[in-house]
């Protein structure tokens, strides 16, 4: 009778535990389009345009539609360089600050239709998009909101031509996966021969909240950049430097385009109101548009692979700017770069050392969210404590020495970013040895240390907002030091 009792006390025990429920989430959580683009890691901008025949980075908005000729334009070469680079998409300059569309915009005569480049009867935006489908990559779109050509900038009629403009990239050339806001914002221009300084108010003039309505209904899967999103949001600078701290949480209502925020945007806010993850935007040359006198000054694979650190490995999208030159190619030396660089990127993460091994955690809110959740390849699985927990740790048993130099940590952003603080030591020779501090983690931190022959690795949560959820870590020796 007695053992009956004690079976069934532990049959109702382990049911309860099995029933531990999952933590709620804490503030603001990404949507599902934002989850999408967090699986993206990188990819590839195109800047292209009349600067590129002229040799100007941003064009005044006069330039004569026939300059833009191309001689060999082949976006599929573009599109086979993304995707042997590793890159899971595109985004072009449908129109720059010039005012001069890739595509034969119904509402302008500045196009690619007044160029003789297939005598007019081309479209860059459509060859692209066909590209990428061939490739298997996504497809977005750079439409600046300066215009130095358009002779309506400054009033509302320009507001409407820029709309018209938006429904034409965004009904006539399928699923765009992200649109992207620049925020530079009125100067001098053309604009239609006026030939003279036109400022607007970069609070109110685009009128924005319009805008991004029509974008969400015209193509709802689409996540909308700008400085201050409101779905991604620019990391403050253009040199490929995440910031170490970075919550992808954005007081975004503080904040409009064009605006002094570039060290807020940086960090984004610990107690923002909003799922605003950041977004380094880079070039592969000095400029954003192909110069030759920049042929020889491409970075370097190793040099991308710091980019890849600065920004993937700092809770960031990189999206890598590769212009196309004046043949309508991407440059040979930007495409060895990009290629090398993959080959690099591969040997760096070859092999997760911490794939399935044992985990052992500080404390369990239940068999559901063990500490193993971490290393079995599946960032749908996490561990996690009860929710009066703020602090734990996972330790990884390697099985055997192994030299490390490399760890990937992940939270399961669904639930929100919650980490404060980390830090990662190694169990080697006896003791255990500091590795690295970190504060935030969010959707994926990749970290460096100096290769540790270790039998354990230990990664503690030292503070959080709430109970610590980690979907994943892994442990690699990259080559070299
Ligand atoms: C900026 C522009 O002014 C640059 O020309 C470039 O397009 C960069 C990505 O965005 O706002």
């Amino acid at each position: 009778m007695k053992r009956l009792f004690n079976l069934l006390i532990l049959i109702l025990i382990l049911n309860a535990c099995s029933q531990v429920k999952p933590p709620e989430p804490f503030g603001p959580v990404p949507s599902d389009r934002q989850l999408s683009w967090h699986e993206l890691d990188y990819y590839m901008f195109v800047h292209f345009t009349v600067n590129t025949f002229t040799d100007k980075e941003w064009g005044y908005g006069d330039e004569k539609e026939t300059v833009f000729n191309p001689s060999e334009l082949d976006c599929r070469q573009w599109a086979k360089s993304a995707k042997d680079a590793g890159m899971k998409g595109i985004i072009i300059t449908a129109k720059h600050h010039d005012g001069f569309c890739l595509w034969p915009s119904r509402f302008t005569e500045h196009s690619v239709k007044n160029s003789p480049w297939k005598n007019g009867e081309g479209d860059v935006v459509r060859d692209l998009r066909l590209a990428c489908d061939e490739y298997g990559l996504k497809f977005g779109v750079y439409l600046s909101p300066w215009d130095r050509n358009s002779s309506v900038y400054g009033t509302t009629d320009y507001i409407t031509y820029y709309r018209n403009q938006l429904n034409e990239l965004l009904t006539e050339y399928g699923d765009v996966f992200e649109v992207w806001f620049d925020g530079a914002n009125g100067g001098d221009g053309y604009y239609g021969g006026a030939r003279e300084t036109r400022k607007i108010d970069n609070r109110t003039y685009y009128d924005w909240p319009n805008t991004h309505k029509l974008v969400r209904e015209l193509q709802p899967g689409a996540v909308m950049f700008s400085d201050a999103g409101p779905d991604i949001r620019w990391v403050g600078n253009e040199s490929g430097m995440g910031s170490l701290t970075n919550w992808s949480l954005l007081k975004k209502d503080e904040m409009y385009p064009g605006g002094d925020f570039a060290k807020i945007l940086g960090e984004g806010h610990e107690d923002g109101n909003f799922w605003v993850p950041a977004e380094v935007d880079v070039s592969i040359r000095p400029g954003w548009f192909y110069h030759q006198s920049q042929d020889s000054l491409v970075r370097s694979p190793e040099n991308l692979m710091e980019l890849y650190y600065s920004s993937v490995g700092r809770n960031s999208n990189l999206l890598l700017n590769v212009p196309p030159d004046r043949r309508g190619l991407l440059h040979e030396n930007d495409v060895k770069s990009l290629i090398e660089f993959r080959a690099l990127l591969e040997k760096e993460f070859e092999t997760d050392l911490a794939k399935n091994k044992n985990v052992s955690a500080s404390d369990c809110r239940g068999k559901e969210f063990k500490g193993s959740n971490i290393t079995d390849g599946n960032t749908e699985t996490y561990w996690t404590t009860d929710d009066s927990q703020t602090t734990g740790d996972v330790i990884i048993d390697l099985a055997g020495d192994l030299d490390v130099n490399r760890i990937v940590i992940q939270e399961y952003i669904k639930l929100g970013q919650r980490v404060q603080e980390f830090k990662v030591e190694a169990f080697s020779n006896g003791e255990w040895k500091h590795l690295i501090d970190g504060t935030t983690i969010g959707n994926k931190v990749i970290r460096k240390f100096p290769v540790t022959t270790a039998s354990r690795i230990r990664v503690t949560f030292s503070k959080s907002k709430a109970c610590p959820v980690i979907s994943n870590v892994e442990l690699y020796r990259a080559p070299g030091e």
